[in-house]
């Protein structure tokens, strides 16, 4: 009887608050910036993804949500997994004397490999993201590798560039590096969700529309045509990555929350100064917008200081970060300007889901 080499893992969404968006290498996809986002921890918010290996396998397959996707050659998919076989047998090769558990074969076998996404597409949510941070998370310990999230995030990242933060926990940073060969463009963990547990995000789904413009293909263009960009790498990014996570370490809300709707706001103005222009937000996200910077503005006023900071990634659907005291009136005041039908996602605003992050 043969040993059955299987291994599950899963990986959550990542919500940007220091928006990615430009590649300066977009075969390794090596970005134009670094970018800091907030992991989800939330349950049902996650990639689920089963690797197995085994000897009689013909050719690696892949399934997504039960149907099966065709792992086209030279695509991130066939990227991450041959990048995978290759730390295998690298460690297979360092490591020659290793008790048995595993064959030493292993690297050689093709894989099958299912992916489940636990949230519905009606979230608007991306799915590369934890889809390949979840890919690369079961490889992983399908061939026993002692490798750190940040090793494995440099895979990841070769899927989709925003897929190498959901490796961590809590507040991450995806560093650029400087290197052409994409060694130190990975992720780091800023600080884990203990660190800031009062932080939560909410997601309102305010449509479902599959988005007018890929991500990919959106922010090449951004590359090629926008001036606005240069300034924003050169001149912002730097030190908005420094300053907000100086207040994430020192739990600072005001600062967080005006950098994060500050990066929004310049992500979707970089977006506008693209040719042709690209439109991500439209009139309800923008109602929103106005209702949180009012609602922070009555709160400054008062002494209290900010209660929210909306981000928009690319598509209408609002995600507002909080602390946990005032999420309650924030979901009220929501729910009182945009009513939820009962029962209807589509063209609703929907609260998707109150997230301890
Ligand atoms: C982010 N987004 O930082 C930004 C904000 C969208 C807006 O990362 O081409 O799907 O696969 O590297 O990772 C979306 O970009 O693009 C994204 P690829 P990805 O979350």
């Amino acid at each position: 009887m043969s040993t059955i080499y299987q291994a599950t893992a899963s990986a959550p969404v990542n919500i940007a608050v220091i928006k990615y968006w430009g590649k300066r290498d977009t075969k390794l996809i090596l970005p134009t910036n670094s970018s800091l986002s907030v992991t989800l921890d939330q349950d049902h918010l996650r990639s689920t993804t089963t690797s197995r290996a085994d000897p009689s396998f013909e050719r690696d397959q892949l399934w997504l949500n039960g149907k099966e996707d065709e792992i086209k050659p030279g695509s991130r998919l066939e990227t991450c997994i041959t990048e995978m076989k290759r730390l295998r047998k690298e460690y297979e090769d360092q490591n020659p004397n290793e008790p048995k558990a595993i064959s030493l074969l292993i690297s050689s076998y093709k894989v099958h490999i299912a992916s489940y996404n636990n949230f519905p597409t009606a979230a608007g949510l991306a799915s590369s993201a934890s889809g390949f941070a979840a890919l690369v998370a079961s490889l992983a310990q399908l061939y026993n590798l002692p490798a750190s999230p940040s090793t494995l995030s440099l895979i990841a990242r070769q899927g989709s560039g925003s897929a190498c933060r959901s490796l961590f926990g809590g507040f991450v940073a995806w560093q650029m590096g400087s290197d052409p060969s994409g060694s130190d463009s990975l992720a780091v963990q800023v600080a884990p969700q203990e660190h800031w547990p009062q932080m939560h995000a909410l997601i309102c789904v305010v449509s479902d529309d599959k988005k007018g413009t890929s991500s990919t293909s959106g922010m090449q263009r951004t590359v090629e045509t926008s001036t606005l960009l240069q300034h924003r790498i050169k001149d912002v990014v730097p030190w908005r990555m420094e300053k907000i996570s100086k207040a994430i370490l020192e739990r600072d809300f005001d600062t967080f929350a005006r950098i994060t709707m500050a990066d929004s706001n310049q992500f979707h103005a970089v977006a506008l100064d693209t040719e042709p222009p690209i439109f991500y937000m439209n009139d309800v996200s923008r109602a929103i917008i106005a209702l949180i910077v009012e609602y922070n503005r009555l709160s400054v006023e008062a002494g209290k200081g900010y209660k929210a900071a909306y981000t928009y990634d690319a598509g209408p659907n609002a995600v507002i970060y909080a602390l946990e005291e005032n999420i309650k009136e924030i979901v009220q005041l929501i729910v009182s300007y945009f009513p939820q039908k009962p029962g209807e996602f589509k063209d609703v605003w929907g609260i998707f889901g109150e997230s301890a992050a």
